[in-house]
């Protein structure tokens, strides 16, 4: 086959060569009509094909959560292949909270892979990186001077700040917490705590990681300051301060079930780390930028994290993470000891800069608190009525409730169903918890007040038909 390219294929105006269909293109973002419409079952029959397809040439091992294939999104909707459009309450798990498609992330995104996609940022580097590591460096909390480091994955991220911390201290010890969710990578499946899907089978894991208790206050009824203690208590016992090189935690753990540890917990943790010569990693990959009603979800108690990973919310949904810390920490490792091919990628950097312009132009931190302000006025009044919504937790646009049974016991079952009940109903909405009886809401902060209250009023029916 030859592989000579003519100028058609080329074209910067029209559809790309052999991809011609008869509809109309979808264009995604804002303008796509905002409304929940079924016009198939779910899935429609060209999801039913496409899911046949992936059967076929994908590997089983990568599962998907609704059989439903894409084809446009933005605002408060997806529309699949089939012409539905569903309500999304999900965010691709808490990426797109700028909104899915954001015209000004979609044009810089534009703008740069017109202008060059890659050369390397350790060939020739490029001024996108170093102008997002300024602002990252001046966002995070802490007034301390601060350099950043810029890779792929929000798992990539946390094994660099473990590098780091490591070399660094000198130490080797790494302390994450129960129902904690780190990644996928081998270091990162280590400090993940959660067997299946993450770890079963997949061993053996990477030494010198320890988990200690959590603070979980409608589990434990602990105080922050006694669950600290207990936690303080683990560390110092079964590892000892001094072979301490971090603690790794999620402010509120994203995948762990939305858990918000009682309030004092973490500046309690924060001041043993900082007492001890330990590097307090907060994991923000999934609560930061903007989500929680603070650009960090850090910045609700105070905390001053030495290092912070970020991903997710940081690019409009293009593949970016960052490592974020005190210059002293970030500095440690040889000229060289950090990198990769693709790490901090000019099309991803320039969509973080887009997307932190448009946080901005939005009012994004008013919205988010918005948001939650209704999530938690639909909750408490599901709560009223129902005893089985145990509890609800979560800040601004990322809010869960725990479902249990009458004798209090974590109900899975009924939080599949929930959830399974909406998505048949055009809602995207998924579960998360160490024993799966978490219901999560992480709409993006694109939706309207109408949508978000149409989504949550599905969330009523299924609660009431189950
Ligand atoms: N740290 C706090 O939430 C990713 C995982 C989805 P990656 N959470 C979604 C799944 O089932 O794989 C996450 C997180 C926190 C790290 C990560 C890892 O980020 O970008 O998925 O590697």
């Amino acid at each position: 086959m030859s592989l000579t390219l003519t100028h058609a294929a080329h074209s910067h105006a029209g559809t790309p060569a052999g991809t011609v269909t008869a509809a109309a293109p979808l264009k995604g973002g804002p303008t796509l009509p905002q409304e929940r419409r079924l016009v198939t079952s779910i899935p429609g029959p060209k999801s039913v094909e496409l899911m046949q397809r992936k059967h076929d040439a994908v590997s089983s091992s990568v599962g998907t959560m609704m059989p439903v294939y894409t084809a446009a999104a933005g605002g408060g909707v997806l529309i699949d292949v089939d012409g539905n459009s569903l309500i999304d309450l999900g965010s691709g798990i808490a990426v797109t909270t700028v909104g899915n498609a954001d015209p000004h992330v979609a044009a810089a995104v534009m703008a740069q892979v017109q202008s060059f996609t890659h050369t390397c940022f350790m060939v020739t580097p490029y001024d996108n990186y170093v102008t997002l590591a300024e602002k990252l460096n001046a966002l995070t909390p802490g007034d301390h001077a601060k350099k950043t480091a810029l890779f792929n994955s929000g798992a990539e991220a946390v094994e660099n700040a473990i590098k780091v911390a490591r070399y660094y201290t000198g130490r080797r010890a790494v302390v994450a917490f129960d129902h904690g969710y780190h990644g996928r990578t081998n270091l990162t499946m280590a400090l993940t705590s959660k067997a299946m899907p993450y770890k079963s089978g997949f061993g053996p894991f990477a030494p010198d990681v320890y988990r200690a208790p959590m603070s979980y206050p409608y589990r434990d009824g602990l105080s922050g300051e006694e669950a600290a203690k207990r936690a303080i208590h683990t560390i110092e016992k079964q590892i000892g301060a001094d072979r301490t090189a971090a603690i790794i935690i999620e402010p509120i753990q994203g995948e762990g079930g939305f858990v918000v540890p009682a309030p004092g917990f973490l500046p309690a943790l924060q001041r043993w780390a900082n007492a001890n010569g330990v590097v307090f990693i907060a994991d923000e990959v999934q609560t930061g930028f903007v989500r929680t009603g603070q650009m960090f979800a850090s910045e609700h108690e105070g905390i001053v994290p030495d290092m912070m990973t970020l991903a997710k919310g940081i690019a409009g949904g293009l593949p970016l993470a960052a490592v974020v810390g005190k210059a002293e920490i970030m500095d440690a490792p040889h000229t060289g000891g950090l990198g990769g091919t693709y790490g901090g990628n000019p099309i991803s950097t320039a969509a973080a800069l887009a997307t932190l312009e448009s946080y901005e132009a939005n009012d994004s931190l008013t919205r988010a608190t918005e948001i939650g302000a209704i999530l938690l006025e639909v909750l408490s009044g599901l709560q009223a009525n129902d005893a089985r919504i145990g509890d609800i937790r979560g800040r601004g646009a990322m809010m869960a409730i725990e479902l249990v049974t009458a004798e209090g016991a974590p109900d899975a079952a009924l939080t599949g169903a929930v959830a399974k009940f909406c998505h048949n109903a055009g809602v995207i909405v998924l579960t998360c918890g160490t024993d799966g009886n978490v219901f999560r809401l992480l709409p993006p902060l694109s939706i309207s007040d109408e949508l978000l209250r149409e989504g949550l009023g599905v969330l009523a029916e299924a609660l009431a038909a189950n």
